[in-house]
C-alpha cells in the first residue's frame, strides 16, 4: 500500500437504513470507572525501553501532590500504572500572591514514555499532527476544575506549566481518569497458562483487546479511534475467546452492511460518530474480510438469520474481488484497490493477496451452502480455478516454496496460502518448515497484524514449537520494552519504525496485535 491518502469523493454510498437500526440496537452500553494516578515519576534516558525512555521514580511523592507548587517551565508527570482510555480531569488551585496572570498549561497523554520526549513541533509525518494527544489550556481563574471534554488514551499524563505570574504559582489535586470501555470484566473467561512468560503474553492482549472495546471494536483509542475491517476480524476472534459480546460484533457487521458503495463494494473503515459515514478508503483483501467475520460469528455463535440477512452483502462483495481473475485464475491487482497484508511495502503482495482470495472464498462457499445459493456451483468453480493457478504456477516443486512477482520467495505468500490450505495438511507442513529454513528470521515485516498470520500458520502446519518461539519473541519483546498494551506497529529491528514518518502518532494499544489470547486458546489450550 503507498503512503498515500485514498480520495474517492465522487463514490456514491447506499445507506441501508433497516440493517443500521440493527446497528444501533446493538450498540453496546459503556461501562465507565474512576482510577487515580499510582505516582509521580521522571522520564529518564533507559536502554530498556522503547525509544530509549523510560519511567523513573520522583522525589515527589503522589499523596503530597498538593504540596508542589509550580511556576513557569515546570513539569510533573502522573503516571496511572497501567493503559487507561477516558477522560482526565483534575483540579487546579494556586498559592502566593493574587493571581494577576492567567494560567497557562499544557497537558499530554502518553501510552508510552518515549512520547512524552518527543516535541510535537518536530512532526512532519504524513498522518495529521493533531492525533497527538496535547492540549494548550488557558484557565483565568483559580482555584477550578479542570475537566477535559476529549477522551484520552494513556498511561502518562504531564502537565507543564507554561506560565503563571512571578508572583504566584499553580497546584494540582485530585487527578482522575474516568476509564470508559464496552468489555466486561465479569464474563471474562478465565486463563491459567502454567507458562509465566505466556501468562503475561496473554493478559496484555486481554488488556489490549479490552482498551480498544469501545462503541465498536475500534482499531485504536489514541489513533484512528474507528471501526476497521482488518483490525475487526481479529478481535472478533479474540473477542469469542474472552469476553464474548456478540452484540459489539453484530453492530459492526450492520454497520459495514448498511453501508457499501452503490455497486456493493465494503469499505476498509467507518465512522460512527457524530454518524454513521463510511469512508472513501477501500482495502483489497479489508472488503473481503467482511465475509470472514460473518463466518467466525456463525462459527461461535451459529445464527442462520444473521447469515441469511448478510449473505447478500457478501456475494455482492465476493463477485466484484472475482472479477479481478483473469480467465486463468491469475489475480490481477489494482493499485486502487491496494492489498495491503502489513504496513511494509519491501515485498510483493500478489500471492499473498491470491492466497486471501482462496482463504476467503472457501468461507464464502460454506456460507453458500448454508443458505442454499442456487449460484454455489460457479463459486466452486472459480475456488477450482484460482487455486488451480496457484499450485500450477505459484508453487515451485524445487523449492517447495511459493513464488510472488518477479521471483521473489516470501514469507507473505507462504503464510497466507498456508493459511488458505491450498495445499495437502502434509505440503503446508513442508511450505512451512521452509519457509523457517530459507526465509526466516523475519525481516521487514512491520506489524503484529502480519505477525499474527505468520504464527497462526506455523500451528496451522503442525509447527508449534516454532509459534511459540515467534510468539514468546515477538509479543514478549513488546512486554520487555515496555508494553501495558500492544502496539500497532513493531519491527524488532527497527523499534522506532513507524508507517506514517513519526513514532508519535503511533498507537500503542492497537486491537490488531491482541491475538495472541486467541492463538493460545485455539492452539495451546485444549479445554
Ligand atoms: C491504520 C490503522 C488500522 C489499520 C489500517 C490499515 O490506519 O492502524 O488499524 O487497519 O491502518
Amino acid at each position: 500500500m503507498s503512503f498515500s491518502f485514498q480520495i474517492n469523493n465522487e463514490l456514491k454510498f447506499r445507506y441501508d437504513e433497516v440493517l443500521l437500526a440493527k446497528a444501533e440496537a446493538n450498540r453496546p452500553q459503556l461501562a465507565t470507572e474512576e482510577h487515580k494516578p499510582v505516582r509521580i515519576v521522571e522520564i529518564e534516558e533507559n536502554d530498556t525501553w522503547l525509544g530509549g525512555y523510560g519511567p523513573a521514580g520522583s522525589d515527589k511523592k503522589i499523596e503530597n501532590l498538593s504540596d508542589y507548587p509550580m511556576k513557569r517551565d515546570d513539569t510533573l508527570i502522573l503516571d496511572f500504572g497501567t493503559h487507561m482510555v477516558g477522560k482526565f480531569r483534575i483540579r487546579l488551585g494556586h498559592k502566593g500572591s493574587p493571581m494577576d496572570a492567567p494560567l497557562f498549561l499544557r497537558l499530554k497523554f502518553a501510552e508510552m514514555p518515549c512520547e512524552l520526549k518527543a516535541e510535537s513541533s518536530d512532526y512532519d509525518g504524513w498522518l495529521s499532527s493533531s492525533w497527538i494527544q496535547e492540549e494548550f489550556i488557558h484557565v483565568d481563574e483559580l482555584p477550578a476544575d479542570l475537566v477535559l471534554s476529549r477522551r484520552y488514551s494513556f498511561r502518562y499524563v504531564e502537565l507543564k506549566v507554561i506560565d503563571t505570574s512571578p508572583k504566584w504559582q499553580v497546584t494540582f489535586s485530585e487527578p482522575v481518569a474516568e476509564t470508559v470501555s464496552s468489555a466486561d470484566y465479569s464474563t471474562l473467561k478465565p486463563m491459567k497458562l502454567d507458562d509465566p512468560e505466556l501468562q503475561k503474553i496473554y493478559d496484555v492482549g486481554v488488556k489490549t483487546l479490552a482498551d480498544c472495546m469501545q462503541d465498536v471494536f475500534e482499531d485504536g483509542p489514541k489513533r484512528d479511534r474507528r471501526l476497521w475491517l482488518g483490525d475487526l476480524r481479529l478481535q472478533a476472534l479474540t473477542n469469542y475467546a474472552t469476553f464474548d459480546r456478540t452484540d459489539l460484533v453484530k453492530r459492526c457487521l450492520y454497520l459495514f452492511a448498511g453501508m457499501t458503495t452503490e455497486e456493493g463494494k465494503i469499505s476498509a473503515n467507518v465512522f460512527v460518530k457524530p454518524e454513521n459515514v463510511p469512508d472513501d478508503t477501500f482495502l483489497f483483501e479489508y472488503s473481503l474480510f467482511f465475509i470472514s467475520t460473518l463466518y467466525d460469528y456463525n462459527k461461535a455463535h451459529p445464527d442462520h438469520e444473521l447469515v441469511k440477512e448478510l449473505y447478500p452483502v457478501c456475494k455482492e462483495q465476493m463477485d466484484i474481488t472475482l472479477k479481478m481473475f483473469d480467465e486463468n485464475g491469475r489475480l490481477i491487482p489494482d493499485e486502487n484497490y491496494p492489498i495491503f497484508v502489513d504496513w511494509s511495502n519491501e515485498f510483493n503482495k500478489e500471492t499473498a493477496g491470491q492466497a486471501e482470495v482462496i482463504y476467503v472464498l472457501k468461507q464464502f462457499i460454506a456460507l453458500a451452502r448454508e443458505i442454499g445459493d442456487a449460484d454455489v456451483q460457479k463459486y466452486e468453480d472459480m475456488l477450482d480455478l484460482i487455486s488451480g493457478y496457484a499450485k500450477e504456477h505459484l508453487f515451485n516443486q524445487e523449492k517447495g516454496l511459493f513464488v510472488t512477482g518477479e521471483n521473489e520467495y516470501n514469507i507473505a505468500s507462504q503464510v497466507w496460502m498456508v493459511l488458505s490450505h491450498v495445499m495437502s495438511d502434509e505440503m503446508n507442513r513442508k511450505i512451512m518448515e521452509n519457509t523457517v529454513k530459507d526465509l526466516f528470521p523475519v525481516r521487514n515485516i512491520a506489524t503484529p497484524y502480519m505477525y499474527h498470520h505468520i504464527v497462526e500458520a506455523l500451528f496451522e502446519a503442525g509447527l508449534r514449537d516454532e509459534a511459540v518461539c515467534l510468539m514468546k519473541d515477538y509479543w514478549g519483546k513488546m512486554i520487555f520494552l515496555g508494553a501495558d498494551t500492544y502496539w500497532e506497529a513493531f519491527d524488532p529491528e527497527k523499534p522506532d519504525y513507524s508507517p506514517y514518518g513519526s513514532p508519535i502518532v503511533n498507537s500503542y494499544c492497537h486491537a490488531w496485535s491482541c491475538t495472541p489470547v486467541y492463538l493460545i486458546r485455539k492452539y495451546l489450550c485444549v479445554e
